[in-house]
This record gives C-alpha cells, sequence and structure tokens, in this order.
C-alpha cells in the first residue's frame, strides 16, 4: 500500500511547477466565486450571428484585462461528464476511465480537495448552490468527503411550474434566489454554481428567449436552439454580476467561469462547421478533438494587465492555478494539473481516452496530426520518438490517477496541514427534499 503512494508521490512531485512570481499570490484572500457553465463550449466566445454577438457579456469578461482568459483550454472528462470537471477542478486528478468518479468512489473516497485546502490555508467557508436534487451524481455525499460547509440543492428553493427545467431551477432563478444564503457565509468564502439551463436539448420557454437575439438556421435545430440557450447563460451570468457589484462582493473576489465540457456532440458537429466557417466535407476525429475547447475565465477586479492567454491547458490544471494565484503552495498535494501561469507548465492536454493535444501535434486514435494545418502526418521514426515520449507521460499520469482514485491512497498520505476530512463533520439539511 505504502509502496503504490510512494509511486503517485514521486510522479506528481517531479511533476510539479513553481508559480509565476508575476501572478503568485495577488488574490490571497479573496473570496472564490466558481461558475460552471453547463456544456458550454469556447466556440461561441466572441462570435457572432449575422452581426451580432451571442454571449456579449461573458464576451467582456473573456477580453478584460482584468481576466486571465484561456483560448487554448480543453475539457478532459469521460463518461461522468459534469462530475468528471467538478471532481477535476476540485481535486485536480482525473474522473474515471468508466463511469462516475463521484457516482462510484465519491462515498466512501479520502480527497485533497479545494473546500478542504481553502479552509485549511485561508480559513475559507465552502458553499456549493445548485437547482437540481443533491442526489444527482452522488454529490450529496461526495461533498461531505471534500469538506464543503454547504450544500444548497434544489430543496432550497421553488422550482415549481416554470421555475425550472429539465435539470432543475433556471439559471436566472438560482442566481437570484440563493443570494439569501450566499449573505450569510462568512468571508473570505468558496462558492460554486452549477448551472443547468444551458443542457442538452436546449429548450426554453418562450418567456424566457430574449426576442431580441436571432439564432442560425442551421440543418440542426440542436444547433439553433444552443445558442438560444447560451444567449440566457449569459444574461444569467451578468445579472449576478450586477448583484455582485451592487453589493460590494465584486471587488474582494475572484470569479472563476468555466464550461465543463461539450453541448454540440461529434454528431451534430458537421452541421455546425458551417456557423464555424468551416468545411463540413471530411470532417475527422481531430475536427471533433479541436472543439473540446471550453472557456476558463479568472477574472480578478482590480488586475490591469491579464486578458487572453494562449497557451495550452485543461480542467486538470484549474486547481493548481487557483491555488497560486491566491498564494497557497501545494507543493505537497497530490494535485496531476500544473499551474497555468507557469512558463514550465506542460502544454500536451490528455483527453480521457489516452488521446492529447498540443500546440504541435494532436495525437487522436492512433492518428497524428499537425496542430495547425490538421494535415495527417506520416508516422517516421523521428516524428514517433516525440509522440511516443508524450504518449507514455499521458497515460503514465492517467493511470497513476486511476490506481490513487480507484485503490483510495489518499488515505495513506496526509501532508502538513491538511489532515484527512471527516465527513461525519459535515450535515446537509435539505428543507424541501
Ligand atoms: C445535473 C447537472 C448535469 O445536476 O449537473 O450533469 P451532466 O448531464 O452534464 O453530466
Ligand atoms: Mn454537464
Amino acid at each position: 500500500k505504502s509502496s503504490e503512494i510512494t509511486g503517485v508521490l514521486k510522479y506528481v512531485h517531479s511533476h510539479y511547477v513553481p508559480g509565476n512570481p508575476k501572478f503568485y499570490g495577488i488574490a490571497k484572500g479573496r473570496n472564490v466565486i466558481v461558475i460552471h457553465l453547463e456544456s458550454f463550449q469556447q466556440f461561441v466566445i466572441n462570435r457572432k450571428i449575422d452581426g451580432k454577438e451571442i454571449t456579449p457579456f461573458l464576451n467582456s469578461l473573456y477580453n478584460s484585462k482584468s481576466s486571465l482568459s484561456f483560448s487554448n483550454f480543453f475539457n478532459q472528462v469521460g463518461q461522468g461528464k459534469t462530475s468528471d470537471a467538478e471532481n477535476m477542478l476540485e481535486t485536480s486528478t482525473f474522473g474515471l476511465p468508466q463511469g462516475s468518479l463521484f457516482a462510484q468512489l465519491g462515498s466512501d473516497e479520502t480527497f485533497q480537495a479545494a473546500p478542504d485546502i481553502l479552509k485549511q490555508q485561508g480559513d475559507y467557508t465552502s458553499a456549493v448552490f445548485h437547482g437540481n436534487n443533491a442526489a444527482f451524481w452522488n454529490r450529496n455525499n461526495t461533498y461531505k468527503n471534500m469538506g464543503y460547509n454547504y450544500f444548497y440543492d434544489a430543496s432550497y428553493y421553488d422550482t415549481t411550474g416554470d421555475r425550472a427545467t429539465g435539470y432543475g431551477l433556471k439559471d436566472k432563478l438560482l442566481f437570484h434566489d440563493s443570494i439569501q444564503y450566499l449573505e450569510h457565509l462568512q468571508q473570505p468564502f468558496y462558492a460554486k454554481y452549477i448551472t443547468v439551463t444551458n443542457h442538452f436539448p436546449y429548450s426554453l420557454d418562450s418567456e424566457d428567449v430574449d426576442k431580441g437575439f436571432k439564432t442560425t438556421t442551421t440543418d440542426s435545430k440542436l444547433v439553433n436552439n444552443y445558442f438560444v440557450t447560451n444567449r440566457y447563460l449569459d444574461d444569467s451570468v451578468r445579472e449576478f454580476f450586477d448583484y455582485l457589484k451592487k453589493s460590494g462582493l465584486y471587488d474582494n473576489s475572484v470569479v472563476l467561469l468555466y464550461g465543463d465540457h461539450y453541448g454540440i456532440s461529434d454528431s451534430e458537429n458537421p452541421s455546425l462547421a458551417p456557423v464555424l466557417d468551416k468545411n463540413a466535407t471530411n470532417w475527422n476525429d481531430n475536427d471533433n478533438a479541436e472543439l473540446q475547447r471550453v472557456p476558463l475565465i479568472i477574472h480578478i477586479p482590480g488586475l490591469t494587465d491579464g486578458g487572453v492567454q494562449d497557451q495550452y491547458g485543461g480542467e486538470i490544471d484549474v486547481l493548481p492555478t487557483l491555488e497560486h494565484l491566491l498564494g497557497i503552495d501545494n507543493r505537497e498535494y497530490v494535485q496531476f494539473g500544473q499551474d497555468l501561469m507557469s512558463p514550465q507548465h506542460s502544454q500536451v492536454v490528455a483527453f480521457r481516452n489516452g488521446g492529447f493535444v498540443s500546440p504541435w501535434y494532436n495525437y487522436i486514435n492512433g492518428t497524428v496530426y499537425d496542430t495547425k494545418t490538421g494535415d495527417v502526418l506520416a508516422q517516421t521514426p523521428d516524428l514517433m520518438k516525440t509522440i511516443n515520449a508524450w504518449n507514455a507521460k499521458v497515460k503514465e499520469g492517467l493511470s497513476l490517477s486511476d490506481s490513487l482514485n480507484e485503490k483510495n491512497l489518499l488515505r495513506f498520505y496526509q501532508p502538513a496541514g491538511l489532515p484527512k476530512v471527516n465527513p461525519d463533520n459535515y450535515n446537509y439539511v435539505y428543507p424541501n427534499g
């Protein structure tokens, strides 16, 4: 047992990169607000339909000099979808090769997770706000093992009639109706909002459709409707920011927004292609891989020299990046990602199925593509020396993360200042549930 955790520690310690001194600690002590943008993809950012922006507010955050925004940031989820994204952001370990880690292991797992790290290192109080039932993705159990203080699920809100869609309370209502709970949180807090309205099948009540917005007319109803719920999500976030500014919370907070995974599936991508000015003929695996980009925007009010960052990275890298912005030393923690702002950060981004993308080559289902041109490359011995080395590194990370999680190896390793979370310390109440 102890020998297995030793192997993991050896990997993560040699993989660790120090923060960028220019950004280390710039958000120390601030509230952290995470906004999980359901099914929201990068191609929507700054895109216009008939000359009009789809998501003007999110674009303004993305383009702001007060944000660190990432143009080559990829989702890395597997079958656990939303829950895999959450797991990567909370722990900087990968989801499982099959199924959802939350569902399969979340009830008994030892985590080194963001809510507990921030509690131990910065006296943070933590909460999740979500308009669906607590048991979905086994969140009710998993969050206790992550050290979340509070979980405001659907039972805290009126979700009757047209106040909810398929996955729960509409986003505008989630942001609005949760203010009463947010205002009671002790500062600094770590608060996560998991939105739901921009979820497949992207249906919206007519009262929520922005009448001034005209969507696409592709042959895919799904694609056309996707942009309509994108706009609704954009409005929801804008309204929440209005509140943050009015209440004064804005100035002493960091707001981190990210898309969890694709909204348009591979099979619909050819219908999407013309909207992206791409050619749908000969559409291939590499085109689908390139569309796995999702936004990551770390908005830090007061920052004046942020802006769009072009380095490659993925969801596994968010926690180390955030820790360094908050001035938290993560050297002794078991994390598979690296600070995106560190010049030493690796730009080879693993997918859960073992493929990877990078600024130079994409390796998808055994085929090597030139990232810039999309051309299939001949697998010469010279090229394959590089590809095989990266492939081995990617596989090593995934398989060590899997053995860490599947064998619950963090039971055997508590670094100084981070004692094991006791889930019995957390008791979530579900008032109307
Ligand atoms: C449900 C929501 C959706 O509560 O988070 O999860 P997904 O279907 O995207 O995995
Ligand atoms: Mn999701």
